[in-house]
């Protein structure tokens, strides 16, 4: 990872001392200047086919006047952080207008705006460009047709790849600052992170990030229905400069989950809520006197490090939380311990009072032959069924996996995780992604909103591959089971276990900085008493790798495949029980932290 930018360091420098301000919002400004049709078409767009009137951050171009007073009008209030006019600037959201094609100039432009504001207005205190990625009007995981819940109008390579363009426009243009903001969907937010690391990798340099998502209601959760800490662990992995909430809501209402952000989140956090809930005209009513008495005692709680408005807040309101926050201690980061921190739509830290961990194997196709047959005659409704039991009989993460040679993979995992994303019961829990393809664990990668598990990766096919699918993890924001595999084979002895346990944990730890919490190793849980001599110690060598890993790998976690053990019981599920319960024993004493396992027949 390169090293961070002097903005950054002017920024953290900041916000040790002060609450930093954020801008208001942009649509509801533009609104007061009453502009009609001719005002967004302007000349270059007069004989454009579509209707165009609405469309804002076309504005930039055709009224870059209107924008730049409105950018104006908030730095005179005080905001050190100015986000650009580009909250639909990307190929997709464009595409309702037919001005897809616009999307690079609107961010290269709107940039260019906000930093000529800031220039403008001058003074000798720092501003900041804040370069707008919004979620577009698509949500990557939610079926937009009732009946096929598995159908998307938008993939993750789409909006990644619509993302890049912004980007890009948007840091020739001038941001200091990336912004994700106004997440519903944390899919859409996970392919914006995506193509922001892969950005930065190219540019070798990074900016800093700042991500904002939604709360749409007081169920707490966001549109896709995760809550406040599912999806801090799900972008966590972008290490961004701040993590806030925005929209949706007023401030009052928000209280109760920036609280939760403030507790938990090891980043600055910032806030920018509407100045209140739409009245039934569809306006803000929300005064910047009470909104700004809000905030105080938000700031007052040790809740902030920045604060702005969105929707209906005006630079009345922005001077007003300017002047209520002047002079209170900004929030000082947590000290939050490193344990491997998972997702669906709720949290699950695998912290130690959370115990051992039960990942469902059943929804494997060769793992489970009624699953297997329900996939081949393309029952998925009633495979999900397999998977809502694993979770009913306490699984709390679900292995997938879909290999097998007549089938198509892809296709499958692709279809089945949409399937599960569209079911609350099932998609409470993290994924853990099963192929010994990579193409397909990728496809799955592409599908979870959540923070989820690649099981695995390995040295198998050498160190090079290793880390480039390591690093793709990390981009895509998984944990990852690695596998005790190296050129020269499968370890089975407790020795060659723990020399290649290691020697993945220093590539990834010393090579990618990859998080070690969110490594899983598994030493193998290899057949025992298939009538050779030499495999009757396999459950020994495990339970000693195990040990081994836990004392000399800091903070990694120790998994495998306890079905595996006993395959030469097969049919014989009583005597296979038993085996299971006594492997998990000395397992769990050993130090394993988690298992694959039949969730509804353990003894
Ligand atoms: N490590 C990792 N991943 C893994 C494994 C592992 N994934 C696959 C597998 N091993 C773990 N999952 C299973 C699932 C089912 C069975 C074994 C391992 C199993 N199934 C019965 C059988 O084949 O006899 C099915 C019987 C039935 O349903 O009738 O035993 O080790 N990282």
């Amino acid at each position: 990872m390169q090293a961070q930018t002097k903005t950054e360091q002017i920024l953290r420098e900041r916000l040790g001392r002060e609450i930093l301000l954020l801008d208001g919002a942009m649509g509801t400004m533009i609104q007061r200047h009453r502009l009609g049709e001719e005002d967004y078409r302007g000349a270059r767009f007069a004989r454009h086919e579509v209707d165009l009137k609405g469309n804002n951050d076309l504005l930039t171009l055709t009224k870059p006047s209107v924008i730049l007073d409105i950018h104006a009008a908030f730095v005179a209030a005080g905001a050190d952080i100015v986000e650009t006019n580009t909250f639909n600037s990307t190929s997709i959201a464009q595409a309702d207008y037919a001005l897809g094609h616009l999307a690079r100039e609107l961010n290269l432009a709107g940039a260019r705006l906000a930093r000529e504001a800031i220039e403008r207005a001058g003074g000798d205190r720092q501003r900041f460009v804040a370069g707008v990625l919004g979620p577009t009007n698509r949500t990557a995981s939610v079926s937009p047709d009732v009946h096929d819940p598995s159908y998307r109008n938008v993939t993750f390579d789409q909006l990644r790849l619509a993302y890049l363009e912004a980007i890009d426009g948007l840091v020739e243009g001038g941001a200091d600052i990336l912004l994700v903001e106004t997440i519903f969907d944390t899919l859409n937010a996970k392919a914006a992170l995506f193509a922001i690391d892969e950005y930065f990798e190219g540019l070798g340099r990074r900016l800093p990030i700042m991500i904002s998502g939604t709360i749409t209601d007081r169920s707490g959760r966001t549109l896709t229905g995760q809550t406040t800490e599912a999806f801090w662990n799900s972008v966590r992995h972008a290490r961004p400069l701040f993590i806030g909430l925005n929209c949706a809501l007023g401030a009052e209402d928000l209280r109760p989950y920036v609280a939760e952000l403030s507790r938990i989140a090891d980043t600055y956090v910032s806030l920018h809520p509407n100045a209140g809930l739409p009245n039934e005209f569809g306006e803000y009513d929300d005064t910047p006197a009470h909104m700004a008495s809000i905030l105080r005692e938000f700031a007052e709680a040790g809740f902030l490090n920045m604060a702005g408005g969105c929707c209906g807040t005006t630079p009345e309101h922005i001077a007003a939380i300017g002047a209520a926050l002047r002079g209170l201690p900004p929030r000082r980061l947590p000290e939050v311990p490193r344990y491997c921190r998972l997702s669906g739509l709720e949290p699950l830290n695998l912290t130690p009072e959370t115990g051992f961990i039960n990942v469902g194997e059943r929804t494997n196709v060769t793992g489970s032959p009624k699953f297997a047959a329900l996939v081949k005659e393309g029952q998925l409704e009633a495979a999900l069924d397999i998977a809502r039991q694993q979770v009913e009989n306490g699984a709390q993460i679900i292995d997938v996996n879909m290999d097998e040679g007549l089938l198509d993979s892809e296709a499958l995992m692709v279809e089945f995780l949409n399937r599960i994303a569209s079911d609350p019961d099932i998609s409470r829990v993290p994924i853990m992604i099963d192929s010994s393809r990579w193409s397909v664990l990728e496809a799955g990668l592409r599908c979870l909103q959540g923070k989820g598990i690649v099981n695995s990766i390995s040295l198998k096919e050498g160190e090079a591959k290793f880390l480039e699918q390591a690093r793709l993890c990390q981009r895509y924001g998984a944990a990852v089971v690695v596998m005790a595999f190296d050129e020269r084979g499968q370890a089975d002895s407790a020795q060659r276990k723990i020399e290649i346990c290691e020697r993945s944990y220093r590539l990834l730890v010393d090579r990618l900085d990859f998080p070690p919490e969110d490594i899983i190793f598994d030493p193998n849980v290899l057949t025992v008493a298939t009538g050779i001599e030499e495999h009757n110690d396999y459950a020994i060598a495990f339970f000693d790798a195990t040990r081994l890993i836990k004392q000399r790998l800091p903070h990694a976690l120790v998994s495998g495949g306890i079905s595996n053990v006993s395959f030469s019981f097969r049919g014989n599920n009583p005597v296979r029980e038993a085996i299971h319960s006594a492997f998990l024993y000395h397992g769990i004493k050993a130090g394993l932290d988690m298992a694959i396992v039949n969730a509804g027949q353990l003894g």
